[in-house]
């Protein structure tokens, strides 16, 4: 069966996280991703967070399925030869290198360009053209930068990073669509471009009903954050939230049975205004329905911590499955706080393949997370990710069609080994 990026060659430059997941994804939809990596170390995450000794760690293996490794070093004259013939066989480079490193490897865009015309050139960088462009930037940077952290956590508690990857993975997925899109486009202009995404932007992105707050802001205070219930001024900038729900419908976590002892027994509560009867009947307070007090939102809006009180009292009887049973039957909107231990058992993540297992040479089984997207005529299949340097002599052969004797002369140049240690005068 095709797939939908079939006859796509991606020249995969990236490294670490935010880089990896968008060309893995592509690798889902299936296009023929060849990882080029520095021989002897390879991507930094193959040895980071080892569980295992010796083995390519859950870091990489999570990130880099459905690849081909080339093992290549591009500041040998004879791996910036192989470089450019790889240029030549490929339709996207993607890189997450530091700033003006591809300028410093000889391969700016113009050079890339006119190696290539149709190459689209797909770049992850911390951020824009600005004050910080030549700042290296990880995961929690793109968080604390992007207006993530500043709205995430408790009103009078510190700024939070969230555990979701949404400055490496989030901005990954934001390129991976500038990719698909920047493809499509050279089906009618013939030309490559370059795409840029910046974890900075990418954060802002996700963080977007924040910027809408701060604008509202400018018109008096957001009813809908608890503190104002609580009678407690805004500044000018957009306050943390806790756990109040962005959208304008008011929403706690609350303790379920359990609680004591299980840091997990909570549940996403939301009092939609459509279902607010519903709710009343449920935790047994009819009378809720219809007292000016609690009747209409607005009324609600001071009282929300009594209300959510009420309902907790109700949530606390019962553990977080039978709740979300319970409320699903009438529509309110709840969803149970789930741990990573039940999420790796869930049978129907697992039926879908949101979750698989992959098995691999090194490490054997283990789980990892799949293509959340799917897609009726491209299914994606995870295949465990490549040793270092797995597919280096196929690639040389097979994509770039180099004869035996080409093949030695790579390896005999030394573009292929360990850069070697010079000794300290
Ligand atoms: N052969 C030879 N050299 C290679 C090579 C290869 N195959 N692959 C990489 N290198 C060299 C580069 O040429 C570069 O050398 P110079 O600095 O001498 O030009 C060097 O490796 C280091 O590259 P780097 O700056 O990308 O790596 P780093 O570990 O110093 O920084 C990171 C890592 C992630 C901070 C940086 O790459 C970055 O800011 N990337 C953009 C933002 C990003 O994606 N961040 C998310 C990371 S995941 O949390």
């Amino acid at each position: 069966m095709t797939k939908a990026l079939s006859g796509v060659r991606i020249l995969d430059f990236t490294h670490v996280q935010s880089g990896p997941t968008c060309t893995q994804l592509l690798a889902w939809f299936g296009a023929d991703v060849v990882k080029v990596e520095r021989p002897g170390m390879g991507d930094i995450t193959r040895g980071q967070l080892r569980d295992k000794p010796n083995v390519d760690s859950l870091y990489f293996t999570m990130l880099n399925h459905n690849k081909r490794s080339i093992t290549l070093d591009t500041k040998n004259p004879k791996g910036k030869e192989v470089l450019t013939e790889l240029i030549k066989k490929c339709d996207v480079l993607v890189e997450n290198f530091g700033p003006g490193v591809l300028d410093r490897m000889g391969f700016p865009w113009e050079k890339i360009q006119s190696i290539n015309p149709k190459m689209i050139v797909a770049s992850i960088k911390g951020f824009g053209p600005g004050p910080y462009e030549d700042c290296k930037v990880y995961e929690n940077v793109a968080q604390c930068t992007g207006g993530s952290a500043s709205t995430t956590g408790f009103r009078d508690g510190l700024p939070l990073v969230t555990g979701a990857q949404i400055g490496d993975s989030g901005t990954g997925l934001h390129l991976a669509l500038g990719i698909v899109a920047a493809l499509y486009q050279r089906t009618m202009t013939g030309r490559g471009q370059r795409v840029m995404a910046a974890m900075q932007d990418g954060v802002l992105n996700l963080a977007r009903v924040k910027l809408r707050d701060q604008q509202r802001l400018a018109h008096g205070p957001l009813t809908e954050y608890s503190q104002y219930g609580e009678g407690i001024p805004f500044g000018d900038a957009v306050p943390r939230a806790g756990n109040d729900s962005g959208g304008g419908q008011p929403g706690r976590i609350l303790k379920c049975k359990g609680w004591e002892k299980d840091p997990n027994a909570y549940i996403y509560f939301i009092t939609q205004a459509p279902v607010w009867e519903k709710i009343c009947d449920v935790i047994g307070e009819p009378g809720w329905k219809t007292h000016p007090d609690y009747a209409k939102p607005p009324a609600r809006l001071p009282r929300l911590n009594e209300i959510f009180s009420r309902i907790e009292q109700w949530t606390m009887t019962m553990t977080k499955f039978e709740a979300m049973e319970i409320l699903n039957k009438d529509d309110i909107p709840c969803g149970p706080i789930l741990s990573m231990k039940e999420l790796a058992e869930d049978q129907s993540l697992r039926a879908t393949g949101t979750v698989v297992e992959v098995d691999h040479p090194e490490r054997g089984k283990y789980l990892s997370v799949g293509n959340p997207i799917k897609m009726s005529d491209s299914p994606s299949e995870v295949t465990r990710s490549p040793l270092l340097g797995e597919h280096t002599d196929e690639i040389l052969r097979q994509v770039l069609g180099f004869s035996d004797h080409q093949v030695a002369e790579i390896h005999d140049s030394g573009a292929l080994d360990p850069p070697r240690k010079v000794a300290a005068e």
